[in-house]
């Protein structure tokens, strides 16, 4: 599907660097090229003329793929804009299919947006968010997740997160996808050759079908078992440090975060207030929030502390439960345990560098949401890979995500399940001895659902939602 217009935008950054990409895509690309560069500047002379006596902008002459050198004039004026190297793309070899040609030129603000407006002034309009990536899609160069893992390639904040993008954006999502969906289609085609060919094919045999559905359904739900991790990746796990004053909550903090971002005191009641900080602990977006200490008081703007904590511990992900080894597990902290009793929760016993032979015993017991019980210093940050770790398969789930060639997002994951609860719907009519017809319909929607995953049968609405969330010029 080749489209009618040129568009173009600028596709670094905002912001002066060393140099910007503005990039154009579309039947007149090249063209627009031409009639602006010429691998001579020569000051006073028609420029239009090479040394050679070739007409420069002769887009006859270039080589998809090969830069070249030269300048940029503008169309009305003549003036020289911008020295710059330019690489045509001839589609479909290029990133949208079509043709395309990316302007490398100085990176200063103006300078860029003038030869962004030469482009618009001849003949092309600037592109919408994503319309880069939108136009690949529509041509066939990526699928949905594909579209999709380009986005989360450019939002990654840690290396973890770009890799899984990274392996979704080479098509390893959408290839698990439609390998699930090839059998189911096989398996569809049989039962629609049985209804149409009673005679001679017949029915498909029940067993071969519960076969096939339950693999499918043990592959989808690892899939759909990433959606969580991959959450956690895309927006990152919120963990809140909560405990009875003095614990050594804020020195948790920075120790975790290698800095003195909290103010450390030994006078319980020092944090007041929360305080939020974003931590890469081995590639997971951690945003660590260090509270107010927990206690009954009647020091009203402590209250307002712990009501602020109590919130805190509700919107986390998971909860590090700080005690002290010096006194204990004392009333305090069963105030704590009983604010975390259904949040997960990881038990972190501080302060072992004071008490060497400690031990956490059956006292330290707050229920089936505690993940692990660890002997920690916050001072020397012994015990805190043993946390880190913890967290790591906590988030991971203990899933080899890796297998998975990436982690789905939202709108997969609601496919994902959807698939699922039809492959489900199949089991139980063949499990009923329904006719084979009904096992088809419900075998159609999981294999739309899929379809729906990797885009290829996607509403509109969904993709300009999609692609809305991109940058101008990606
Ligand atoms: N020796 C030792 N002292 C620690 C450790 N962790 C914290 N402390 C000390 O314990 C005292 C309280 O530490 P904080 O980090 O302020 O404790 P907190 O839980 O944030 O306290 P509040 O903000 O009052 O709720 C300080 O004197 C810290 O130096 C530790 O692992 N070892
Ligand atoms: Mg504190």
């Amino acid at each position: 599907m080749i489209l009618e217009d040129t568009i173009a935008a600028i596709s670094t950054a905002p912001g002066t660097g060393a140099i910007a990409i503005v990039r154009m895509t579309g039947p007149a690309a090249w063209t627009i090229t031409g009639q602006l560069f010429s691998s001579e500047h020569k000051p006073g002379s028609m420029r239009r003329q090479s040394s050679d006596n070739k007409p420069i902008g002769q887009i006859g002459h270039w080589k998809s793929h090969v830069a070249m050198h030269g300048f940029l004039h503008d169309t009305g004026t003549d003036q020289l804009v911008d020295e710059v190297v330019v690489i045509p793309f001839k589609g479909p070899h290029s990133y949208t299919g079509e043709d395309l040609v990316e302007i490398n030129c100085h990176g200063g603000q103006i300078v860029t947006s003038e030869i962004l407006s030469l482009c618009l002034a001849n003949g092309a309009r600037l592109a919408r968010q994503g319309e880069f990536t939108q136009r690949a899609f529509l041509n066939g160069r990526m699928d949905l997740t594909q579209a999709e893992a380009v986005l989360d390639v450019i939002q990654a904040k840690t290396g973890l997160q770009s890799r899984f993008a990274v392996s979704a954006l080479k098509g390893e999502l959408g290839s698990q996808i439609q390998k699930v969906r090839n059998h189911l289609v096989e398996l569809l085609s049989r039962i629609v050759a049985g209804l149409d060919f009673p005679e001679e094919v017949g029915d498909l045999p029940l067993d071969d079908l519960e076969k096939i559905v339950e693999q499918c359904t043990k592959e989808l739900k690892v899939l759909l078992s990433t959606a969580r991790s991959g959450r956690f990746l895309r927006e990152g796990v919120r963990v809140a440090i909560a405990g009875k004053p003095n614990a050594g909550k804020s020195s948790l903090l920075n120790q975790l975060l290698k800095f003195e971002r909290a103010i450390v005191t030994d006078v319980p009641g020092t944090t007041r207030d929360s305080l939020e900080e974003l931590l890469d602990m081995n590639g997971i977006p951690v945003l660590l929030i260090d509270t107010a200490g927990i206690r009954s008081t009647d020091d009203q703007v402590e209250r307002i502390g712990i009501e602020r904590t109590r919130k805190a511990i509700v919107q986390s992900d998971l909860v590090l439960l700080v005690t002290d080894v010096l006194t204990g597990w004392t009333e305090d902290d069963k105030l704590v345990c009983d604010l975390v009793v259904d949040r997960p929760h990881i038990i972190l016993a501080n302060k072992i560098d004071l008490s060497p032979d400690f031990a956490l015993n059956e006292k330290y017991e707050t229920g089936l949401a505690c993940l692990s019980k660890i002997a920690i210093s916050a001072k020397d940050g012994s015990g805190l890979n043993e946390l880190s770790a913890a967290i790591e398969r906590w988030v991971f789930n203990d899933q080899q995500l890796k297998d998975a060639g990436g982690s789905l997002n939202a709108r997969q994951g609601e496919l994902c399940e959807r698939a699922l609860r039809s492959l489900a719907l199949v089991q139980e009519t063949a499990l009923n001895n329904m006719p084979q017809d009904c096992l088809a319909t419900d075998l159609k929607l999981a294999i739309d659902s899929l379809y729906e995953m990797s885009g290829e049968m996607v509403s509109e609405e969904i993709i300009t939602n999609v692609f809305a969330k991109f940058c101008i010029g990606k």
